[in-house]
């Protein structure tokens, strides 16, 4: 009796599986093609900020780079109106090293934070002040450019998760 009923279950579930199967098979498009979109990098950025710096020559600059795509993109170069250079670095034993890129991985995210990969900006017009707002733009690899507005925070100022 309960041998019957576990055949009869193992049966349906057998079936419930091939109609996924035939579901997810139909789900790729009418001529079977994979979305052409599904292999670009997505991105998206959150937690900019630049902490206020002590003067003119030289900031900070952090932000999260979200790729919900499945292709890895880079972070290749950054620009601003308020500063004369801006650089991508690295840290390394507590020391700054200047880096090309910056990768972005497929489905995963490029968070830069103090002590870690940052954005260093170089040789303000003037010295930005809490409150402010520093354009910035971001260059990829292989995505557009994104622009973000950076707001100056407080000095030690960290996001919050
Ligand atoms: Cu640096």
């Amino acid at each position: 009796m309960s041998t019957t009923l576990r055949t009869r279950r193992s049966a349906a579930a057998a079936c419930t599986a091939a109609a996924l199967l035939a579901l997810s098979a139909c789900s790729s498009g009418p001529d079977g093609g994979a979305d052409p979109d599904a292999s670009r990098p997505k991105l998206t950025v959150r937690d900019a900020y630049v902490p206020e710096p002590v003067d003119a020559g030289m900031a900070g600059g952090f932000v999260t780079v979200r790729n919900a795509g499945g292709t890895a993109d880079k972070l290749t170069s950054v620009e601003s109106s308020a500063f004369e250079d801006g650089q991508l670095h690295k840290t390394v034993d507590q020391q700054m090293q200047r880096v090309k890129s910056l990768s972005v991985p497929a489905n995963g995210e490029l968070r830069l934070s103090r002590g870690g990969k940052h954005i260093m900006f170089l040789k303000a017009e003037r010295k930005p002040v809490k409150g402010e707002k520093v354009p910035v733009t971001l260059h990829f690899e292989k995505s557009d450019p994104v622009k973000v507005s950076m707001p100056v925070e407080a000095t030690n100022h960290v996001p919050e998760k």
